[in-house]
């Protein structure tokens, strides 16, 4: 079993790429399976195959701890790490090629608390990967690019696993080409962030970022057309086969 943890800033389009990739990769001849793990989800375009909403329920820790909403989805991420026994054996009985983790809409909840982490590390995979979500219409500003970005890194460092950039809602995305090169060439997104005015401060975070090898490719996909989805497809297989073709 390959395992994808799809991971992005809330509503990125981490539930749409999920829903999108397991049809995709069914009608290639895989067998690939959903797995939500955002106990906060209220609905899914797709059926979750494995659903840590059966496991801990929102609605039920607010009753019973007498927690607010954002208290209750905290307490709920960090329950995670404990569920991850009961989705490891639902896995294991299911056997599937890929099974791609939808993961919780607040990206920090997920990396950057303990739960995300464990789980990416003790789950038992053949190989594991995260795709990262830039999300299109929202890093079409070099500013916000740099922070998306910065993100990336950061939850790069948490998980700990090999990690594929992805612009996310391409077909939404009037200049796809301009934000690629941002993500490529440095030098051009140090311009366009001195005509916004913030160039002392991101300056020093581009060459950290440059450094820790951050002049990646971006992968425009969007889950509505499915463009993008045969160069995300190589990426992973990349990845998980070293070279073998998904569906051959
Ligand atoms: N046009 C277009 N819309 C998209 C695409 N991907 C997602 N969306 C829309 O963007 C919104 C958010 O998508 P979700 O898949 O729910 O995003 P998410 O990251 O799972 O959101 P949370 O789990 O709430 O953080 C929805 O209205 C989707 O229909 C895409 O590729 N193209
Ligand atoms: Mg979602």
């Amino acid at each position: 079993m390959y395992a994808l943890f799809v991971v992005g800033t809330a509503g990125s389009g981490k539930s749409a790429l999920t829903s999108s990739l397991i049809g995709w990769l069914n009608e290639r001849g895989n067998y690939a399976v959903g797995v939500n793990l955002d106990p906060g989800a209220l609905t899914l375009p797709y059926e979750p195959d494995v659903d840590v909403r059966n496991y801990i329920d929102i609605m039920s820790l607010m009753k019973e701890m007498g927690l607010g909403p954002n208290g209750a989805l905290i307490l709920a991420s960090d329950l995670l790490a404990s569920r991850l026994k009961e989705v490891q054996e639902e896995l294991e009985s299911l056997n599937p090629d890929y099974a791609i983790f939808d993961t919780p809409g607040q990206l920090e909840l997920f990396s950057f608390r303990e739960s995300g982490p464990y789980i990416a590390r003790r789950l038992v995979a053949d190989e594991k990967a995260v795709v990262f979500l830039f999300d299109g219409p929202v890093v079409s500003s070099p500013r916000n690019f740099v922070s998306i970005a910065l993100l990336s890194a950061s939850v790069q460092l948490r998980l700990g696993l090999p990690q594929v950039a992805v612009l996310s809602k391409s077909d939404l995305v009037e200049d796809v080409e301009r934000i690629l090169e941002l993500a490529s060439d440095p030098f051009m997104l140090e311009e366009e962030l001195r005509k916004e005015g913030r160039f002392e401060l991101s300056v020093e975070m581009l060459r950290g970022m440059e450094r820790v090898g951050l002049g990646f490719g971006l992968l425009p996909v969007s889950s509505k057309t499915l463009e993008g989805f045969v160069e995300l497809s190589a990426t992973l297989t990349r990845i998980f086969r070293g070279g073998e073709e998904i569906g051959e």
